[in-house]
């Protein structure tokens, strides 16, 4: 079932079309309703009525995440406070948080993309949907609640966490999709065995999974596991949440919601567009929004994009797995953490040394684990045990307030973790992904 079948199946020609409309619209738009557009518009030297169709876009500057922080809480926002129906904030980054804000209409446009998104998945109007993502600013719960509602599902919102309870609730109430972190869903499969129950036998047929990056090699223990199609889904906060992209069941990228968020994929050193087919980032143009719409927003997400149609009848571009990013983010367990940030901390925390190292490891079907590394005074090793400990508990209870994720700290001595004569190794990533 395709949810919109005019937008959803329409010829690259009319999409042109509709896309050149709007992004006339909302160049004069922002430029009008956005003190800060305006001022970057003019920068640029670039009027709203130079933008005549979507080929003039690369006319337009770019929005990157340090405009949204500098400009935090209400800069970069098109439409007063009281018109915004609610506000969510991404995880990530050190100082301001980044903040975004929805109009009805927009929670509007959330709730119709992702009810393509699950419908494209292969949910079905008579389905129930088990929402085993984050609800609160965490937009995974709430994007995926308004799609479920916009398609009329029943929808259990169980939120993440308390698996033995995610598996009653699945057992008693036979939910046929489920929507989770990959991660997840692994974990919960190896719960499920650990308690007696064939993950195999489960009423979950369809995953929609996200939030972080995973492999194909995950997607086949994932589905057999379960015994279960399981699909990708992508989106960041900034453009709405969940919703911007979602794989259909032929599995063979991603389609992009193009009529509302326009893709460009980008060399992220030149800013020029890279041929279709080749890896870039990709940077989107929110169409339609209305509380915080963003011209050319440089994700930092590495794909590649086509515009082959699909099987599935569907003509929108679509792109490839999320390939890397151009930053040095990590996602853990859905959640964006950037090495600064645990700089940060440790700057703060007197007796610790700038060397540290964080390492991510996942064992089979367990959640991804984060050890922290770091190197502290000499002294500390000589002194009694208990005030290591202490040290070590309070870089831990730092570090988790502000990433908002279990980690675990060994303290190491001077000179332990490698050096190295080019950037840092920070991170060591370990998980097969
Ligand atoms: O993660 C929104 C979301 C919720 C997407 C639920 C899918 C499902 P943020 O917290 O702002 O938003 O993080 C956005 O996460 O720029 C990517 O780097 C990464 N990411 C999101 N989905 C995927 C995916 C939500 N399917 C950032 N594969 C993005 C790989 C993903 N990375």
């Amino acid at each position: 079932m395709i949810w919109n079948e005019t937008i959803e199946t329409m010829s690259r020609e009319e999409l042109k079309n509709l896309q050149s409309e709007r992004l006339v619209s909302l160049a004069r738009y922002v430029y009008e309703h956005c003190p800060l557009y305006k001022k970057k518009f003019d920068d640029t030297g670039v009027l709203p009525s130079d933008i005549k169709g979507i080929e003039d876009i690369t006319k337009l500057p770019f929005t990157n995440k340090l405009d949204m922080r500098d400009s935090y809480p209400f800069g970069l926002f098109s439409r007063p406070r009281t018109d915004l129906v609610e506000l969510h904030v991404s995880s990530g980054t050190t100082g301001n948080p980044t903040l975004v804000g929805y109009t009805r209409d927009d929670i509007r446009l959330w709730g119709e993309v992702m009810a393509r998104a699950l419908c494209c998945a292969g949910a079905e109007r008579d389905d129930t949907i088990q929402i085993a993502y984050g609800y609160g600013l965490f937009t995974g719960g709430l994007g995926f609640h308004y799609g479920a509602m916009e398609m009329g599902l029943t929808i259990i919102p169980t939120s993440s966490g308390q698996t033995k309870r995610q598996l009653k609730i699945m057992q008693d109430f036979q939910p046929r999709i489920l929507a989770c972190t990959p991660s997840y869903a692994l974990y919960m499969a190896e719960e499920a065995k650990e308690i007696g129950l064939d993950p195999r036998l489960a009423s979950w047929k369809i995953g929609v999974f996200g939030a972080e990056p995973w492999s194909e090699s995950m997607r086949g223990e994932i589905e057999q596991a379960w015994d279960m199609l399981a699909t990708d889904i992508y989106g960041l906060s900034e453009i709405i949440g969940p919703g911007v992209s979602q794989e259909c069941q032929y599995k063979d990228g991603l389609h992009l919601f193009s009529d509302v968020f326009y893709p460009e994929i980008i060399d992220p050193e030149t800013g020029h567009p890279v041929p279709e087919g080749q890896d870039g980032e990709l940077v989107i143009t929110t169409l339609t929004k209305q509380g915080i719409p963003l011209i050319r927003y440089r994700t930092r997400d590495i794909v590649s994009m086509t515009y082959e149609p699909c099987r599935c009848g569907r003509t929108s571009p679509r792109t490839s797995k999320i390939k890397g990013r151009t930053d040095d983010m990590i996602v853990v367990r859905g959640i964006n953490v950037f090495p600064s940030q645990i700089e940060h901390v440790l700057l703060g925390i007197e007796g610790t040394h700038p060397h540290y190292q964080i390492v991510i490891d996942r064992q089979a079907h367990k959640l991804d684990q984060v050890e922290i590394m770091v190197e502290v005074d000499e002294a500390i090793f000589s002194d009694e045990i208990k005030r290591m400990h202490a040290l070590e508990q309070t870089i831990k209870k730092e570090i988790e307030a502000v990433l908002s994720i279990g980690v675990t700290v060994r303290l190491v001595e001077p000179k332990t973790i490698a050096r190295s004569e080019g950037k840092a190794k920070r991170v060591i990533d370990k998980r097969q992904m």
